[in-house]
């Protein structure tokens, strides 16, 4: 079994050996999905896997813009279209100076795992742009969003490819480039995700990836009889995916001690609570500000500048910054101080390494692409309303949130259980995942 990884890693190796973070989701995958392939005839001999790590499309493109100074600047734009055997492509725009092919691949090929573990009919995709957002005034990012949709806007469309949000890429601009799309268009159909709700959003899309990495946490809890109520919390990230987790946990009755940024953390031993994250909101989505000048408010806090914040004593921890933000050492330090449930908001937070310690270790281990698919999966429920020109009550969608997540759970326990009982989730989420794009791609044949 080991060779036919290895040498099935060594092909993808020779293909994409410049693209660090897209081999490390496809070791990933490969390890724990093709013992499962080898097990079952109707999968093996058929090279799925190797048709599912090359993209179906890959669109890379300039866009140039003009900044507020008249000075022409050019950014790099991408779509990877991936894979589009259960649905249209779906998935995010990431907007980050580090945005590049393999960080884009890598996304990807995650998303088409975590769209089929959704249960909805979405194929899996991502874009973006090295453009930095920061420091960038809001007449900025309306023309670089508008340039970079001048461009995007021929390969997307509500039944082929549905982008929606990502690392920089929020509510302001979804509107800006969806107001391109429709100008070009001249058609107003839910051709992008994370819509404003007077045009077409859904009520809890900005909620449902943050909600949805603590529903999953809270199954993972239940199956040993436990509950998130009571538990200290630490989270990485202040964006939209840790901002509306830690908003979950407060209410589920748990004590978020953490939130951070790219510059360092805050801790607060007293608890961030409702009042306090609402402070947390209006320094990041309308100061655009540092997670430090939490401090100018709350000064009993401590910033720690330059550090993750895996260093603080927790029961729980949810990374929700971006990959690799949690490494073997942090992942030490964290079972070392009791830890005992892991939940990724971010999509592969966790090095290769430190997932083996928690494995190891036998804690609730859930990877981003199961317990950060709320969001995706609300952006289904998005597209839904927009194709019935309806619109859900916000408890309506988040039910149908929570049974979401309730049903990655148990596709996770069918595929990820161990003889002893200890469930991998890892193994559970990209054997659910692949089975039934395998199963589609398969049904339509070789294309
Ligand atoms: P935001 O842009 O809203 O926030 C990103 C947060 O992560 C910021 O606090 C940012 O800090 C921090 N961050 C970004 N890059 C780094 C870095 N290199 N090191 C440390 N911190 C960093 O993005 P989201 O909250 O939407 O996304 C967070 C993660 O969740 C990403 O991995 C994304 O792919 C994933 N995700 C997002 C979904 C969504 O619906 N938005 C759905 C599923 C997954 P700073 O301001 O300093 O950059
Ligand atoms: O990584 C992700 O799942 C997202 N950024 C959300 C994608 C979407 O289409 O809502």
């Amino acid at each position: 079994m080991k060779q036919t990884i290895e040498a099935f890693l060594e092909l993808v190796k020779e293909r994409n050996g410049h693209e660090p973070e897209f081999l490390q989701a496809v070791e990933e995958v490969a390890e724990t999905v093709i013992p499962y392939i080898v097990k079952n005839d109707i999968y093996y001999g058929k090279n799925i896997l190797l048709r599912m790590v090359e993209p179906e499309r890959l669109i890379s493109f300039r866009v140039s813009w003009v900044d507020d100074d008249g000075e022409i600047q050019v950014n790099r734009g991408y779509r990877v279209q991936m894979n589009s055997a259960i649905g249209p492509y779906k998935g995010g725009l990431r907007f980050h100076p580090t945005v590049n092919a393999s960080i884009l691949k890598f996304l990807a090929f995650e998303q088409v795992f975590k769209n089929s573990l959704t249960t909805l009919p979405m194929g899996g995709g991502k874009g973006g742009s090295d453009f930095d957002p920061k420091g960038k005034s809001d007449n900025e990012i309306m023309r670089f969003c508008h340039a970079f949709m001048s461009e995007l806007f021929r390969y997307i469309g509500p039944n082929t490819d549905v982008p929606a949000g990502d690392i920089g890429v929020g509510t302001r601009e979804i509107g800006f480039l969806f107001g391109k799309y429709k100008k070009l268009r001249n058609e107003f159909t839910g051709v992008l995700t994370g819509k404003g709700m007077s045009w077409g959003g859904s009520l809890i899309r900005p909620e449902a990836t943050g909600y949805g990495t603590v529903y999953f946490a809270q199954k993972m809890l239940e199956t040993k009889n436990d509950i998130i109520k009571g538990k200290d919390v630490i989270i990485s990230g202040s964006g939209n995916v840790a901002q509306y987790a830690a908003e979950k946990v407060i209410q589920l009755g748990g004590k978020v001690l953490t939130l951070s940024d790219s510059s360092g953390y805050i801790y607060d031993a007293d608890g961030i609570n409702e009042e306090k994250l609402a402070y947390v909101m209006e320094i990041k989505n309308v100061k655009r500000g540092r997670i430090s000048e939490y401090l100018e408010k709350y000064k009993n806090a401590q910033y720690v500048k330059g550090k993750t914040p895996w260093e603080i004593k927790c029961d729980v921890a949810l990374p929700c910054a971006t990959q690799n933000e949690l490494h073997e050492e942090d992942a030490n330090v964290l079972l070392d101080n009791g830890c005992i449930c892991v939940s990724e908001g971010a999509n592969m937070p966790s090095t290769k390494e430190a997932i083996a310690a928690f494995h190891k270790a036998k804690i609730l281990f859930a990877p981003g692409k199961a317990s950060n698919a709320g969001g995706v999966a609300t952006s289904g429920l998005e597209m839904t309303q927009n194709s019935l020109r309806f619109k859900w009550s916000r408890e309506e969608v988040d039910n149908k949130l929570k049974d979401i997540m309730s049903d990655i759970h148990k596709s996770c326990l069918e595929y990820g259980k161990d003889d002893d009982g200890y469930v991998d989730y890892v193994r559970g989420a990209n054997i659910a995942g692949f089975v039934k794009v395998a199963d589609a791609m398969l049904a339509q044949g070789v294309v």
